[in-house]
């Protein structure tokens, strides 16, 4: 294919004139054309089985360069617009990002449909078509205010397959309306697809803020990722969404089978189903209806679901364990009620243990549960989480099916996450050992030898110099701040959540502003970037937001410590940002809670691109560190095990830590005068009292081990080839953490698809 005359028939054809004398605007929408009709007329890949890779997120993010990639033609279409004097980053800034996801579990739902399409592999997404995703983040007065992020243009990546299904809910029905996104192998040249279901008269955007009407369900259910589920009637909103994507997703499926010249009983033999968390677990209860409402006895059914159904669980965290009450499902979906009660009772018949049950006393239905019963796998995603859940979270399970139980480490795309984002890294690391690590992540290990080569190690640091400049301009254009680029960067982004602690982290800015100002300077400045979106009704996470906020205002308004210590939180942190920022990272921040974080894969995505991790022995972390040896990571603080020991005997009391010499100056600075004066007292008194009495995550017990760790780093940065060479083992070393490789570990002891 030329890409060239393709390119101008299109331009031509859309907007009468050639390429060059295209806007970006034309351009980004000629390209999207272009590969869009490259992709659709992929073939499927084929295979004895198919999966469906049940999610209510997918964070997909921008497509263009992604997809472009999968087809072969980025480096083509690069240099095409290069020679025009244009460039695919601009034209990208075109295109509005799809956030059909909150964080860690959308983004690594949208890196497996990548690595399956790119194993060419049979398996499709399914899931939601939210008008918004999630909020666009706006700092006003120091504060995260939420606004609606419409993603979807007249002419976007969504394709109207002309499909649609019946979702019966109580008391009236709604009609399913089925788009697709192709998603392309980038090795097979086949392409898979993404099934997001719409309802067909979606309400207009909303007037004010993200405020809609959480009852006007015809109108609303696919308006917002998450609506705020604080009341009832956002928690029934939700379970609206979740049978809406269950039950048309489950006739899809039947409809594809029969498609495929199958039956009804071909289920557990033709298809797979991924049941990622529990959002899309009534996807079990629908499929025996619909199976017996066929003619197929209930015990028939449940055979057939149960070799089809497989369930990923992605955290401990009790308040996301769902459980909702039967009375919601008797409002949403009654025809479920009774096949949930022959569930819950062949459970008990199964086992005399009430914990296992899935009707509890309060009359509510434990998700979890219904898919460990009623699947055929259950997986953590890290080999500690894994552990955790069989010997503690979900023991009593465990005891019962030991079988069901397995672990598959999380992983990530590095098509996205390396060669898009880091073309400077990838090209130093081609020059090196040859492009077989685009197809083979194993291969990075290759650069082991280049560890004593002085000409790589210094390339390496002119590498990250090279990408540490981009994130400066971008955040000068973004942001209007100038940061300097021989500071070290110091990089936490994530969803902000308590157990993630970036509470610590400020901590430690306080620290060090406490040193500055008594002239104890640092080797060289530190810039310390922050990322994060906090749920709406999320109190405590706001207040962090706060916090981190006003410490950016207090050393930024400091002459005496602005040239040594930054900190800026990037507003509306996505995908787009996390592109430009984990390639820039000196030091990745992981330093949840031991035990809390199931995986983490932002520490994955620093790693590859030479980012040396300070952590807890937490999720993916604890296999990071003994991929790497303890010279190329810093971590510190409690083990899981003593964690778990403290929560289970009451043990942690945070205001002995308080009392600690190097803790109580650091935890009063939150209401000292400086910061009183730049903030909101009640948020910042509210957040130093939880501090001292309750700490649940805690922050105090950490906190100077953390620090004592964070300064070694700093300290040893300046030894610029030794630190070189830890970037150098991180990233040969992370070709484990390719979701390419945790794809055919699903695929080999899961779904076997071929
Ligand atoms: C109630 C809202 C809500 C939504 C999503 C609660 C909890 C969730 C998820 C289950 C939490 C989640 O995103 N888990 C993250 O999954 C990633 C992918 O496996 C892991 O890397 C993260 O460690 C884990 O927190």
């Amino acid at each position: 294919m030329d890409l060239k005359e393709n390119l101008t028939a299109v331009t031509q054809a859309q907007f009468g004139r050639l390429p060059d004398a295209c806007t970006d605007r034309q351009l980004y929408h000629a390209l999207l054309a272009l590969t869009q009709k490259l992709a659709a007329d992929r073939p499927a890949p084929q295979g004895g089985r198919k999966l469906y890779y049940f999610s209510a997120e997918f964070l997909m993010g921008k497509l263009l360069s992604n997809n472009l990639l999968a087809l072969g033609l980025f480096e083509e279409t690069r240099s095409l617009l290069e020679d025009m004097g244009r460039s695919l980053a601009a034209i990208e800034e075109c295109e509005p990002e799809p956030s059909l996801g909150n964080g860690g579990l959308g983004r690594l739902a949208a890196c497996f449909l990548d690595s399956i399409a790119a194993l060419d592999l049979p398996g499709d997404g399914v899931g939601l078509n939210y008008h918004y995703g999630l909020f666009r983040q706006k700092f006003a007065c120091r504060k995260q205010q939420e606004q609606p992020d419409p993603w979807i243009e007249p002419e976007s990546w969504l394709l109207d397959t002309g499909r649609r299904y019946t979702v019966p809910f109580g008391g009236f029905e709604l009609e399913a309306v089925l788009y697709d996104m192709a998603v392309p192998g980038a090795n097979g040249g086949t392409a898979n697809r993404l099934h997001l279901f719409d309802v067909p008269d979606p309400a207009d955007p909303p007037a004010n803020g993200i405020d809609f009407d959480k009852r006007d369900v015809a109108h609303c259910l696919t308006s917002f990722l998450y609506p705020d589920d604080s009341d009832r009637d956002g928690q029934l909103l939700r379970v609206y969404q979740q049978y809406f994507m269950v039950s048309a997703g489950a006739q899809m499926i039947l409809d594809e089978l029969a498609e495929r010249g199958f039956g009804p009983g071909d289920l557990g033999d033709r298809v797979a189903i991924q049941i990622n968390d529990t959002h899309p677990s009534m996807v079990i209860p629908e499929l025996i209806r619909l199976l017996t409402a066929g003619g197929m006895s209930f015990d028939d059914a449940a055979a057939q679901v149960e070799k089809s159904c497989a369930y990923t669980n992605h955290t401990i965290l009790a308040e996301a364990l769902e459980k909702w009450p039967l009375e919601y499902i008797q409002t949403v979906a009654p025809q479920l009620v009774p096949i949930i009660q022959e569930l819950d009772r062949r459970a008990r018949q199964r086992s005399g243990d009430s914990r296992v049950a899935i009707l509890d006393e309060w009359g509510r239905v434990h998700m979890a549960h219904m898919d460990i019963h009623f699947g055929h796998s259950v997986n953590g995603v890290a080999a500690l989480h894994t552990e955790i859940l069989k010997n503690s979270e979900l023991k009593p399970f465990y005891d019962l099916y030991p079988e069901k139980f397995n672990n598959k480490t999380n992983g990530v795309t590095f098509r996205r996450w390396l060669q898009a984002c880091d073309p400077a890294l990838s090209a130093w690391i081609t020059d090196r050992i040859g492009d077989g690590w685009k197809k083979d992540a194993a291969e990075l290990e290759k650069l082991l030898p280049c560890a004593d080569d002085a000409g790589s190690l210094a390339g390496l640091l002119e590498v990250k110099q090279h990408n540490k400049r981009r994130l400066q301009r971008m955040l000068a254009r973004r942001q209007g701040v100038e940061v300097d680029e021989n500071s070290i960067f110091d990089i936490q982004v994530k969803r902000l959540h308590e157990y993630k602690r970036q509470q610590m982290n400020a901590l430690w800015v306080i620290f060090k502003y406490l040193e500055i100002k008594s002239g104890r300077r640092p080797a060289r400045p530190i810039t310390v970037l922050f990322g994060a979106k906090a749920a709406p009704a999320y109190t405590m996470a706001k207040h962090i937001i706060h916090l981190i906020l006003c410490l950016q205002a207090l050393t930024e308004s400091d002459p005496e410590v602005r040239p040594w210590l930054r900190v800026v939180m990037v507003e509306n942190y996505n995908v787009s940002w996390a592109e430009a920022l984990i390639p820039a990272c000196d030091i990745s921040e992981q330093i949840s809670l031991a035990s809390k974080e199931a995986s983490g894969t932002s520490n994955m995505k620093f790693m590859a691109n030479g980012a040396v991790t300070l952590g807890t022995m937490d999720g993916a972390n604890v296999e990071i560190a003994e991929l790497v040896g303890p010279e190329n990571i810093y971590t510190f603080g409690a083990s899981s095990d003593e964690v778990i020991g403290l929560y289970a005997g009451g043990g942690y009391h945070p205001l002995e830590h308080y009392h600690r010499p190097g803790v109580e100056y650091l935890v009063d600075f939150l209401i000292s005068p400086e910061l009183m004066s730049i903030g909101d007292p009640g948020v910042l008194t509210a957040l130093w009292r939880d501090m001292k009495h309750k700490d649940w995550f805690m922050a105090l017990l950490d906190v100077e081990s953390y620090i004592a760790r964070k300064e070694q780093a700093l300290a040893e940065y300046e030894d610029r080839t030794a630190w070189a060479r830890k970037m150098l083992v991180n990233i040969a070393k992370s070709g484990y953490f390719s979701s390419d490789r945790t794809i055919a570990q699903y695929n080999d002891e899961i779904w076997r698809l071929r």
